[in-house]
This record gives structure tokens, sequence and C-alpha cells, in this order.
């Protein structure tokens, strides 16, 4: 969580200074719930994070050289410096590079689940994270109704922010709580507190352990506030702050740091020794990342559709 919230604070920096083309979509007080879906991953699973899942990522075992180069456009990346940042991964090591942000994944992870039945593979889950607008497109519907149908272990993680962009959930469903969907699909819905890193890894824990199990799909559906707009473009003018103050919009990590401290895990000096060392650590990684060179168009022998060194490059 500490070094997914230090990435987030400089690649919005580098954005700010013009070192990153497009946009881009941070995570900020998402980091209790992506963190909670990537400790509770082992290899050999799938995994379909959003644009926002930096922590997610990193505890699945992505690297913040991977993440670094993609944003700086470095031909060492994953996607060899010539994707939008938001779609990289790898594949083999069950990292999907995402399609889109409202919902293709699902559908996507379904295949990669299935693939493992043909092959007689057990054990292995797959998590999807999604926002809440999300679950109201159609790929959503069609992606997750076959997910329930052929009973696939499939985490689907929700992340309620209430706001689908600026769009509030009052204009964007109807249901009392998009839990209540799972029952829909005939699927088991667990709610969670996405701003309580504890209550993020119990519920998801129990999520986890039973899809693993052959408990057949889950849907976890976390509320919380992100502490950010859509994308560093947009400054979340839209959030009226009787929402920012609710319980809802508590900032995870420092709840997550005070119990750390009440508990006696550790001290404050040792929490800023977190924060100091994950700074070195992703200035290192842009250090790195900016001596490389992008792409080069003429050197390029791709195919538009596919190309096995895209999908099966493992440089590091
Ligand atoms: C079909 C389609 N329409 C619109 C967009 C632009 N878009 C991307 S994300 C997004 C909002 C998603 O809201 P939500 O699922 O709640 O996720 P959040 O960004 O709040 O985490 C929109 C409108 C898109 N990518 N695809």
């Amino acid at each position: 969580m500490v070094l997914a919230r230090q990435l987030d604070d400089k690649l919005a920096s580098l954005y700010r200074g013009g070192k990153i083309y497009g946009g881009v979509f941070l995570g900020r007080g998402q980091e209790a719930l992506s963190a909670a879906v990537g400790v509770h991953l082992r290899p050999g699973d799938v995994f379909a994070p959003l644009i926002r899942d930096c922590a997610g990522r990193l505890a699945f075992g992505e690297t913040v050289l991977d993440i670094i180069r993609t944003h700086l456009g470095s031909i060492r990346g994953p996607m060899r410096g010539r994707d939008g940042n938001v779609h990289r991964g790898r594949p083999r090591a069950g990292m999907l590079p995402m399609i889109s942000h409202l919902g293709a994944m699902i559908s996507v992870v379904n295949g990669a689940l299935m693939a493992r039945r043909f092959r007689g593979e057990h054990g292995h889950v797959g998590a999807a994270s999604i926002g809440d607008g999300g679950t109201s497109t159609g790929s959503f519907h069609e992606g997750f109704n076959q997910t329930a149908v052929e009973k696939l272990p499939l985490v689907l993680v929700v992340a309620d922010n209430q706001f689908a962009y600026s769009t509030p959930n009052s204009r964007q469903f109807a249901c009392r709580d998009l839990e209540d969907r799972a029952a829909g699909y005939g699927v088991t819905g667990h709610s969670a507190d996405g701003t309580d890193l504890q209550s993020c890894l119990e519920v998801l824990g129990r999520a986890f352990a039973l899809a693993r199990d052959g408990g057949g799909p889950q849907m976890v559906v976390a509320k919380l506030l992100r502490l950010c707009g859509h994308g560093e473009h947009d400054d979340g003018s839209y959030v009226e702050s009787k929402l920012k103050l609710a319980a809802t919009g508590r900032d995870c990590m420092r709840v997550a740091e005070a119990r750390v401290i009440r508990e006696g895990w550790a001290d404050a000096r040792a929490v800023d020794g977190w924060r100091a060392e994950s700074v070195k650590q992703i200035e290192d990684a842009v250090a790195t990342a900016q001596r490389e060179p992008g792409p080069d168009p003429s050197a390029e022998d791709w195919r538009a559709l596919s190309e096995r060194r895209l999908t099966e490059t493992h440089e590091s």
C-alpha cells in the first residue's frame, strides 16, 4: 500500500511535468482493497487489474520498474514502449494486460479459467476488478453471467467509489447495494469496507477461499470514496464535501497506519522508513527508465492483432 501510494504520487508529478503522454489514472484511496486482492492471489492464478490497481499489481508481483517503464515509454517495458500505460501486463505470469476499464476483462479471465479447466488444472482462481460504473455495461452483464453459468472460480472485485466518472450511484443503479446484483446471477455476494484494510483482507480472504475450494464465483463489493478524480486531468470537483467527510471518505492509508501503530506492530518511525524506502525504489526506477530509449517505429515488426513476442517476452 505504501509503495503504491508513493508510486501514484510520483506518476502524478511526472504527468504534471509533461514526462508522461496520454492519461494517468490513479488509485489513491483504493489501495486497501487493491492490495488485499493482490495478497490473496498465488502463482498460477490470473489477475485482470483495473487502471487503478497499482497496489494489487505490486502485491501480485509486478515490479516498480515495469510500471515506470511503461509510463515513460521505455522500450524495455513489458509492452516495449508501444502501448498506453494502463494496458501493460505479463500474461504468462497471470497478469492480463487491460483491454478496457468497463467490463471486457471479465470474459478474458473466464477464458483463462476455462483453459485451465480444459487442461485439468485445478486450484487456480481468477480475479477481475471493476468500478461501480463498469457494472452497468453490457460486457459486465454478459461476462459475469457466463462466469456464473460455468461456475468459474472468479472473484469479481467491485470498487464502488460512488461515482462513474462524475455520475453518482443514484443515477447508475436502482438496487440498494451493488452486492444485491450477485444474487440475480446466482453468485455469492460479499461487502467490505473499502477504507479498512482489515475488512478488505478478511472479506476477500473468505471469497478467495470459497472460489478456490470449488464454491464457484464470488462478488465482493467494497464501498469507498477515491481521493482523486477519474484521471489526473480531472479534479473531482463534482464530489460534494459532505461525502468527503462521511465514513467512506476516510483515507485507507491513514486508517491502516493508525491500526499498525495502535496495535504496536510498528511505530511511526518505522512507517516513515517504509515510505522513504519506497521513494528510493521509485526514484531508482525512474532514473533507469529515463536512460532507456523509446521504441523506434522503423524497427518495429509487429502486427496489429497479435504478436508472439509481445505476449511472451519477459525482459527484466
Ligand atoms: C464504452 C465506454 N464508455 C465510456 C468510457 C470512458 N470511461 C472510462 S472509465 C469510465 C467511468 C468508469 O466508472 P467506474 O466504473 O465507476 O470506475 P472509476 O473510474 O470510478 O473507478 C468512463 C465513462 C469507456 N472507456 N468506454
